[in-house]
């Protein structure tokens, strides 16, 4: 009972991460997370789905074998996860070893129990390459309206439905020659053999706690689908095929979606290999182990019908139950690259946006119903802003410098009378918030937020402790404001935890109080001595998301010329901006007039980071206040001059501001930091007076 397995739908080993993948992954990770805190012990699985006919021939159109096309693509893909907070135990790929074994295993069960049944079809066969083709690799003239190169299966011209053998003058995309029908034989899995079975689990009949397996919309449709009658599903697709092969059929292979879902399975029992879980106690037909799945709403036919079905026909344990979510828009509409809206993983974080923010923005709008969610970037903008930084780290931020500065970072000792009366308000705010998250109302649990992070700062507002730290006679009284507005903030931060992991556990150095459940934040801090707060957010920049915009736009055209997705960011270079003389704006004498000086728009940026950047030798990656500006990320070629970056922090540098942001390898540099000097390691920066204002214009 106290033991999970949850797993997130496997992304395809064909393309890098977008946003939608991020939609689904974050959600579970929030659960993971979530359910850590309200004490299970959870196993949190993923891989790359790597087999099927679309990857076979992408690897073949890069040059590539299959297995070094999927493992590069594997690896951008952990990364991408990890970069995201995402944190699996196991990210492992359907073309594993474990995975042959344990698919081979199921269906030699399911053919053992008479599950598998052998059929003739007819299907169009590709002369040229030797290969039969799917629906979508074959095009040709509407039946209907006669309009050209439409697909297989419908015709976005006229919106009829048919079968590839209705096209006129069809033709593969493979080759492009006419392609012929063709005999073959194929496998089946009796499906319908299960129907009760399946009703029974969609019922929840089969679950201890007897709730439903699904959101009611997601049962009312598998119901659908088993009113309407099981059809036997094809698993065997012929060579050439990148897959495994079926046992005892030569040239036969097993359809990329019979192993797809048993890549759970192995990813699992690769992390029980390496860690001693015993793979068969979360697995047996009778164990008490639950095992979760999260996915999209466009796949719920094979978790929710022939999943569980051929767990049960090989004997194994049942889905506990499906998570499911919706498709991802953005800004209104689907994702489309000639607006920019095409969204890769790499290209938000390259773009210097912080993961968490895109986190809290899902969760925000995130409940236990497959709705499709909107990524508005202008609300996006303001809800990280407002909530995050105006909300909550605002609550810190006014308290603990009193803190330190008047008790030396220490907390009262109990809570005067109002004080008492709002805590425990607020605890009652607090209640069930690990039940919330375990049911997938994430909004819900974010609307808590909200509502006691406004009652903590209306608060501190109505006390004003600016005010009263000005009177050495209420000093009692500051620390009570102060203790009791830390108290808030360490139990808003329990409840983000899940949400903004990194940025929590900085909260919890800050608090130097660890919180490793939901109840932990309930109990007082009495007498606790507090760390000196450093902020932990800063208000996004409403550039970088231009940024970002732009650069998926150009993402387009990088992908039409690079078959290979991660290809296209070999290209970015890694140095930083140089000074390069423009010719139009020097005189013949080597002389500038002063316009041509006013077209720089120099100014003072205060350092808030600096740090090495990984993989390069010559970068440090700053991050300024540039006062009205915003926030600034800028890479500058000094590091071989600077051996401590962190020392940095504080100093008042010049930099360069209207200077095109420049995409590299590291992430967005947006402007030059001026340093004197004329070789790598003989360099110094331009430093200003301590108490020039950030943002101030250099003339
Ligand atoms: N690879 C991706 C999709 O259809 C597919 C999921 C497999 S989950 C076992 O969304
Ligand atoms: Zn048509």
């Amino acid at each position: 009972m106290s033991r999970l397995l949850v797993t997130n739908a496997l992304p395809y080993a064909n393309g890098p991460l977008h946003l939608g993948h991020l939609l689904g992954a974050i959600q579970s990770d929030i659960w993971v997370r979530a359910q850590r805190m309200n004490g299970y012990e959870v196993s949190y699985l993923c891989a790359d789905d790597a087999h099927g006919t679309a990857i076979m021939l992408a690897a073949e159109k890069a040059g590539l074998t299959p297995e070094a096309f999927i493992e590069e693509i594997r690896q951008s893909h952990e990364q991408d996860f990890a970069a995201f907070g995402v944190n699996f135990d196991q990210y492992h790929s359907t073309h594993s070893n474990e995975n042959r074994k344990l698919a081979t295993l199921i269906y030699t069960r399911l053919r053992a129990g008479n599950y598998v049944a052998h059929r003739c079809i007819r299907q169009l066969f590709d002369p040229e390459k030797q290969m039969f083709l799917p629906d979508r690799y074959i095009k040709g003239r509407c039946p209907k309206c006669g309009a050209p190169d439409q697909y297989g299966d419908n015709c976005e011209v006229c919106g009829a439905t048919y079968t590839p053998t209705d096209l006129i003058d069809p033709r593969s995309t493979v080759s492009g020659v006419a392609p012929v029908m063709r005999d073959s034989e194929h496998y089946f899995f009796e499906l319908s053999q299960f129907e009760s079975l399946l009703r029974e689990w969609l019922a929840g009949r089969l679950r201890h706690d007897g709730r439903p397996v699904a959101h009611r919309s997601i049962v009312v449709k598998l119901r659908e689908w088993l009113d309407g009658g099981l059809k036997d599903w094809d698993i065997s697709r012929d060579a050439p095929y990148f897959g495994f092969p079926i046992p005892d059929a030569p040239g036969k292979f097993f359809y990329v979606w019979l192993d797809a879902p048993v890549g759970y399975l192995a990813s699992f029992k690769a992390l029980c290999d390496r860690t001693g879980l015993i793979f068969e106690h979360f697995l047996n037909a009778d164990s008490q182990a639950e095992m979760h799945h999260f996915l999209g709403k466009d796949i719920i036919n094979f978790h929710g019908l022939f999943w569980p079905a051929m767990l049960h026909g090989a004997g194994m344990r049942m889905p506990t139950a499906l998570h499911v979510n919706g498709h991802l828009t953005v800004n209104g509409a689907k994702m489309s690259k000639s607006r920019g809206t095409f969204i890769c993983a790499r290209t938000y974080m390259d773009a210097g946006l912080p993961a968490e923010f895109l986190r809290y923005y899902f969760a925000t709008m995130l409940s236990d119903e497959p709705v499709d969610m909107d990524l508005n970037l202008q609300t996006f903008q303001e809800l990280v802003n407002s909530h995050l930084v105006g909300k909550w780290v605002n609550i810190a931020s006014r308290t603990a410098g009193f803190t330190q500065k008047y008790f030396h970072g220490r907390l009262a000792d109990h809570f005067e009378q109002q004080e008492a009366t709002l805590w425990q308000q607020w605890l009652a705010l607090y209640e069930n918030i690990g039940t919330l998250y375990a049911g997938d109302h994430f909004a819900e649990v974010i609307r808590r937020f909200v509502t006691i992070s406004d009652q903590v700062n209306v608060y501190i507002t109505t006390k004003a402790p600016w005010v009263i730290a000005k009177d050495v006679s209420r000093r009692d009284e500051l620390q009570q404001v102060c203790t009791l507005a830390l108290h808030g903030f360490r139990l808003l931060s329990a409840l983000l935890k899940p949400v903004l992991p990194s940025t929590v556990a900085a909260a919890e150095v800050f608090l130097d109080a660890p919180i490793s459940s939901f109840g932990d934040a309930r109990c007082t801090l009495f007498g606790h001595t507090i760390k000196t707060f450093v902020p932990l957010l800063s208000r996004l920049d409403p550039k970088r998301l231009d940024a970002m915009v732009a650069a998926s736009t150009q993402v387009e055209t990088a992908q039409v010329t690079t078959t290979m997705p991660s290809a296209g960011k070999k290209n970015m270079n890694e140095t930083a901006h140089k000074i390069t003389p423009d010719a139009s704006a020097s005189h013949a004498s080597g002389t500038i007039r002063i316009d041509d000086f006013a077209k720089l728009d120099l100014r003072v940026g205060k350092v808030l980071a600096c740090q090495f950047v990984e993989g390069s030798e010559k970068l440090l990656r700053f991050e300024l206040d540039a006062g009205e500006l915003g926030t600034r990320q800028i890479f500058s070629g000094i590091r071989m001059a600077y051996s401590e970056p962190e020392k940095l922090v504080g100093h008042h540098v010049v930099f360069v501001a209207n200077l095109a942001p420049r995409k590299m390898r590291f992430g967005l540099s947006e402007g030059m930091i001026l340093s004197a000097g004329s070789n790598d390691t003989d360099l110094f920066l331009l430093e200003v007076d301590q108490d020039a204002r950030p943002g101030a214009p250099v003339r």
